[in-house]
Order: structure tokens, then C-alpha cells, then sequence
């Protein structure tokens, strides 16, 4: 049952699609205290808070705090309060019983979930409007599926984006992207797609392609597509101002781009120096730039991702010269601690600026709003106009996209990628930590940048990350520029890479089938124990195994040199230790707490009491799979227990 209470006058934001009449009675369980923007919750010594989608820390949100700001940062550290994404919705649960809240406020709301004190849940906002939806369930999983019923189907990728994706921050030419493919073919390492990052386009221009480094786009496309590889570009979300190029002039002459308080359009600067930002909350403008991918469909792109749309801001023109009015003021002096941290934080403060925020304007549903009121609503309407945009211009077939910015809504247009984490054994666990919460708020078709993006990568991390990475939809190996190159190649053990991607492709159907019935059912792929058990206490502190559909638990290695790990089974289990999709040792397991080996290359999946793992033999692409050819790893069940689900993995 869910019920929808309204404070102040709360600015639509279009994630909720069913209508809902908000009670007249006050809000349940958080105390409301009016003058100070916050709402109040006095937790029980047991509850557990879950969800907030992608953030930092573990599945248990409790004893941090959390700010709903969507922001570029690359540091994803325990200490920071923010990251890419705002999704609003938690569940309380403790003794038994709990409650879920949505908070649909687009601009800024932060949960201090024991922070401040242990025991007191308290949520602030920056406006006090705010719709809240409140989620009563029998069980976690019921909440969930109950709010998942409200915020409209999960967006749907076409089944090759479930194949592996190699990616470089960048792969500066055709004769580059070629060598990875063949390097694949080479090692017999499946593989889908090949990701293109800014340097494909002409001076980081959207929708244009560099004539120098891709001379023949479109016949390249063909060529890749003829092998079974899609390729996927990055769209950024500014746009260069540039006399001549077209996606400029179109943008000023049909007024799309966001605008100042003068009404003029503000200027920005990104990679390609400066832009103007589209105002994706406009209607208008969205339909505009929509169109635009067009271009890129129409060469036979059929995937892309959507970057910097916090919006990142390297720094808007008028702050810039602000600046240096200040700087010429230090030259010359003899600066002391204070003026030189101040000096600093001049030059260090430009991006990314919270001022910047309040710089500029939407014209949103008729009305004009500052930026910082529905700031984290701009990565959702990029991704929404292309979504919207796809569905006009590819009827019948499904197209790729994700995200790095996002708001609830935005599931129902694509999915997500958790950003510029680094190659660090922490943010192997992170990975594992956040697919739950994603998952809750609607995030199905999702994943972490396999191997680290900022950093460099070693052979043992991105062999532990690639065994958990085969069970994330979006199975990503991406790195940043100046880092050790990490393609799966690259390293010694090569053969252990190829099983394990391997035993991603024999998993497909099932994967396939687990994401196909999550979307169809409004339920979540990845859940936490406690999730499953919700009688067993012990279930509630394990925070690095997760069930994975309805028939495996995962318990991934996340540790350097580590040649095993502990495992809690909350009910007896049959282990499959995989060294490659066709050599694996078999056991049963007991309910309690097991240590178990798992070397380097070895995966170790539990099927659950009752339930089948559909297993097929791999093949180099998601398509070549065959499907009429699986065997079944059962325990206490037969082949027939598990439904698998099918279809052209292409139409919508
Ligand atoms: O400021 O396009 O998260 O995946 O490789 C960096 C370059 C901009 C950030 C993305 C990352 C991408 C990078 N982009």
C-alpha cells in the first residue's frame, strides 16, 4: 500500500507515472519539524536502512550521511556525501517490520541515517517541498516491488548489451579500435562491443566524428557490425559554441540552451572549451536534442552512453573572470597561510562550482527555475530526451544507453554506469555494495567501470573484479587516460580472463532471463541476503554476497592474495567452484559459516534450495549463443523448476 503526503509546494519531476492523491493527514512515522526543513525518525536498535541507490558505503545505509546533490567526483571515498546520482528512495526494516519512503524533491535532501546521532534517522532539505510516497509491505522485497509499481518499467537494453564491452578513455582511431577486436578474436575472449570516448568527435563536438581518426565512420561501423561488434559512443552534455557547427547554431536560433538571469545563454566550458548547456528540461529542447542522435543511428550506431550531465563544469565564464580579478590582487604580496589557501581554493573551487549551479535557468514545464532548484534532474532529462527520441526514431528496435548522472524516472530511459571509481580492492567491494540499492530505485540495467577506471589496474584485481563483473548486466572493462592499459589481453593469465568470460556468456540465458522477469515484475536482480532471509539475523550483517535472480548466491573474492573466503549460508546450498563455464567442482554445503577456497580464477556460485541454473556453451557474441543446447545445474529440483524466458532480445 502506498500512500503520497505533500509538503510546500513540491516542483514535479515526472519519476512517479501513476496518479496518487496525497492524504490530508500528517506524515507517518518521521516527525515533521517545520522551521528547521526536516523531517525525524527515532530508529530502533535493530532496523536497517537499505536503498539511496548509488552512493558510498555498504548495503546497511545506517551510521553516515548522504546528500541527494548529483556531483562530478572522481574520489569515490568513504568521507564523501555525494555521487553522480539523487535516488530518493529507502527502506527502514528492523524486528520484523519496516516501512519504504520515495522523497521526490529535485533539488537538494540529505538523509543523516545515524550520523549525527546513532539513532536518529533525519532527513533536511534545502526547499521544504517535497513529495513523499510512503511504502508499507509485508517484506523488504514487497515495499520494493510495491514503489517499483508507482515509477513505471525499467528500461530494457537489447540483449548484445548483456556480451562484454571493452572501453579506453580513448581509443583514438579506427586502427586502434581493430587491434582490440582482434586481440579478442585472437585470445578467444568473447566480446560484443568496443566503447568510443570523446576522441572519436571532432574537437568533442556531439554528434560529429573526427575525419582524421575515423575517416570512413560509416563503413567502419559496417565492418565492425559484420564481425558481430557494436561500436558505442560517448555523448557529452554540452555543446561547443562554435560558428559553423550546427547542433550550435540550431541551439541558439531555437532557444534551447539554458539561460542566465539577463536571459542570454550561459557559458560554460567542458572538454571542448566553451559550451552552452541544453535546457533538458525544456519539452522543446529535449525533442531537439533527441533528434540529434539521429545522426549517429542513421551511420548504424545502435548504443551510446550520456557523460558529464551532473552538469560537470569545468567553469562558467563569468566566475572565470571573476577570478582573475582577485588573483591580480595577490601579485605581487607576500601571501601568508590564510591568503595562500585562499588563493587556492580561487583557482581549485572553479569547478564544478556550487555557485555555478545558481548561475543559471530552466524553462521547465512553463516556468522558469534556477538551476540548483532542479539540479538533479538534468542527467535524467539527457537521458530522456535520447529514450524519448529512440522511440520515435527506432520503433522496432531496442537501442543502448546509460548514464552517469541520474534521478528516479530516468530508469524507464536507460540505465547506469557508477562512474569513475578507481582500481581499488575497496571499489571492488563498492561495486558489489551498490547493484542492491540500484536495483531498489528502478536501476536495472547496470554496472561499475570492471578493473577501475582512475589509477592502474593489477592482473589479480582485474581478475577478481571480472568474476564479479560476469554477473552485472553492464559488463564493462573501462580505464581513464594515463592509466595501465587493462584490456583482458594485456595480462599473463590470459587463459583465466577467457574462462571467466567465457562462463559470462554461458550465464546469459540466465542473466537474460533473471533481467527480462525483474523488469517485466518490478523486482530486483541483485538482493542481499537479509532480503531473502529476513528471519535470519546473521543475514542481516552480511554485506559481500548477494543473491543474483531467483536461483544462485554470489560470493565474490574482494581481497588481495586472498586464495578463499568466508561465507555465511543462511539454508544449505550446492557450490559450483567454476573454473571455466565446463570444469567445476560440485559440493553441498550446510547452513553456517564456511571458509572456501577460491583461487585466483575460480568462481564460486551457490544454487539455492529448490532452483535450476540454466547453463549454456559459450560463444564469441550474446547473438551466437544456443539456446536449444543448455544443461541444467539443479539442487533438489529438477531442470523444469526454471523458467527460463525468451525472445528476439531486439524489439521493443
Ligand atoms: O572528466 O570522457 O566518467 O568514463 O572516460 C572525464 C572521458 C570525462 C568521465 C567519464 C569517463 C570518461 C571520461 N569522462
Amino acid at each position: 500500500m502506498i500512500k503520497k503526503y505533500r509538503i510546500g509546494n513540491p516542483i514535479e519531476t515526472d519519476s512517479v507515472v501513476i496518479q496518487i492523491d496525497s492524504e490530508n493527514e500528517k506524515v507517518p512515522y518521521f516527525q515533521m519539524m517545520e522551521e528547521k526543513k526536516e523531517l525525524s525518525l527515532q530508529m530502533e536498535k535493530k532496523d536497517s536502512v537499505f536503498g539511496l541507490g548509488e552512493t558510498v558505503r555498504g548495503i546497511n545505509k545506517r551510521g553516515y550521511i548522504y546528500t541527494s546533490n548529483c556531483s562530478d567526483d572522481p574520489n569515490h571515498t568513504e568521507d564523501k556525501r555525494s555521487l553522480y546520482a539523487a535516488q530518493n528512495f529507502f527502506v527502514v526494516w528492523g524486528q520484523g517490520r519496516g516501512f519504504g519512503m520515495y522523497v521526490d524533491a529535485p533539488g537538494r535532501v540529505t538523509f543523516d541515517i545515524g550520523y549525527t546521532d546513532l539513532d536518529t534517522f533525519t532527513i533536511s532539505f534545502d526547499d521544504f517541498d517535497a513529495d513523499l510516497y510512503v511504502v508499507e509491505g509485508e517484506s523488504i522485497k514487497e515495499i520494493v516491488k510495491e514503489f517499483r509499481g508507482i515509477i513505471g518499467k525499467s528500461y530494457v537494453p537489447p540483449r548484445w548489451a548483456f556480451g562484454f564491452g571493452q572501453s579506453r578513455w580513448s581509443y583514438m582511431n579506427e586502427q586502434e579500435v581493430r587491434e582490440v577486436v582482434e586481440n579478442y578474436e585472437e585470445q578467444n575472449i568473447p566480446i560484443d562491443s568496443v566503447y568510443l570516448d570523446i576522441d572519436y568527435m571532432e574537437r568533442y563536438k556531439d554528434f560529429t566524428i573526427s575525419d582524421e581518426r575515423f575517416p570512413n565512420f560509416k563503413d567502419f561501423v559496417k565492418e565492425m557490425a559484420d564481425k558481430g561488434i557494436h561500436l558505442v559512443p560517448i555523448i557529452d552534455a554540452g555543446v561547443k559554441i562554435e560558428d559553423g557547427y550546427d547542433v550550435y547554431e540550431e541551439g541558439v536560433q531555437g532557444d534551447y540552451f539554458c539561460k542566465k538571469e539577463d536571459g542570454t545563454n550561459l557559458v560554460a566550458a567542458v572538454w571542448p572549451g566553451k559550451v552552452h548547456f541544453p535546457d533538458f528540461l525544456n519539452e522543446d529542447a529535449r525533442r531537439w536534442f533527441g533528434e540529434k542522435y539521429k545522426v549517429l543511428l542513421d551511420l548504424g550506431i545502435d548504443g551510446f552512453w550520456n557523460d558529464m550531465n551532473e552538469p560537470a563544469i569545468f567553469y562558467t565564464e563569468d566566475h572565470l573572470k571573476e577570478v582573475f580579478q582577485e588573483l591580480k590582487e595577490y601579485e605581487g604580496k607576500n601571501l601568508d597561510i590564510r591568503s595562500f589557501f585562499h588563493m587556492q581554493g580561487l583557482v581549485g573551487g572553479l569547478a564544478n562550482n556550487e555557485e555555478d549551479y545558481r548561475r543559471f535557468y530552466h524553462d521547465y514545464k512553463g516556468k522558469r527555475y534556477r538551476h540548483d532548484k532542479v539540479h538533479n534532474l538534468f542527467g535524467y532529462n539527457m537521458t530522456r530526451a535520447a529514450g524519448e527520441a529512440f522511440e520515435r526514431l527506432s520503433p522496432d528496435k531496442r537501442i543502448l544507453m546509460f548514464s552517469r548522472s541520474s534521478y528516479i524516472g530516468m530508469h524507464r530511459y536507460g540505465g547506469v554506469w557508477c562512474g569513475d571509481n578507481k582500481s581499488w580492492w575497496s571499489h571492488l567491494l563498492l561495486n558489489i555494495q551498490q547493484m542492491p540499492a540500484l536495483n531498489m530505485c528502478g536501476f536495472l540495467y547496470s554496472g561499475a567501470d570492471v578493473g577501475g577506471f582512475g589509477a592502474d589496474a593489477t592482473e589479480d584485481l582485474l581478475m577478481r573484479w571480472a568474476e564479479f563483473g560476469i554477473f552485472t548486466p553492464l559488463l564493462r572493462n573501462h580505464s581513464a587516460e594515463g592509466t595501465r592499459r587493462q584490456e583482458f589481453y594485456r595480462f599473463a593469465k590470459t587463459d583465466g580472463f577467457k574462462n571467466i568470460l567465457r562462463l559470462r556468456y554461458a550465464l546469459i540465458p540466465y542473466l537474460y532471463s533473471e533481467f527480462m522477469k525483474a523488469a517485466k515484475n518490478d523486482e530486483m536482480i541483485f538482493t542481499p541476503l537479509c532480503f531473502e532471509y529476513p528471519e535470519d539475523d546473521l543475514a542481516y550483517e552480511v554485506e559481500d554476497q548477494l543473491c543474483v535472480g531467483e536461483s544462485i548466491m554470489i560470493a565474490p573474492v574482494y581481497k588481495q592474495n586472498a586464495t578463499g573466503r568466508y561465507v555465511y549460508l543462511p539454508e544449505q546450498m550446492k557450490l559450483c567452484r567454476f573454473r571455466s563455464y565446463d570444469d567445476y567442482d560440485v559440493e553441498i554445503m550446510e547452513k553456517g559459516h564456511h571458509y572456501i577456497k577460491a583461487a585466483m580464477n575460480e568462481v564460486l556460485v551457490f544454487i539455492r534450495k529448490g532452483h535450476a541454473l540454466p547453463l549454456a556453451t559459450p560463444a564469441d557474441r550474446t547473438e551466437k549463443i544456443d539456446y536449444t543446447n543448455l544443461k541444467y545445474e539443479c539442487f533438489q529440483c529438477d531442470q523444469d523448476a526454471y523458467q527460463l524466458y525468451m525472445d528476439d532480445g531486439i524489439s521493443r
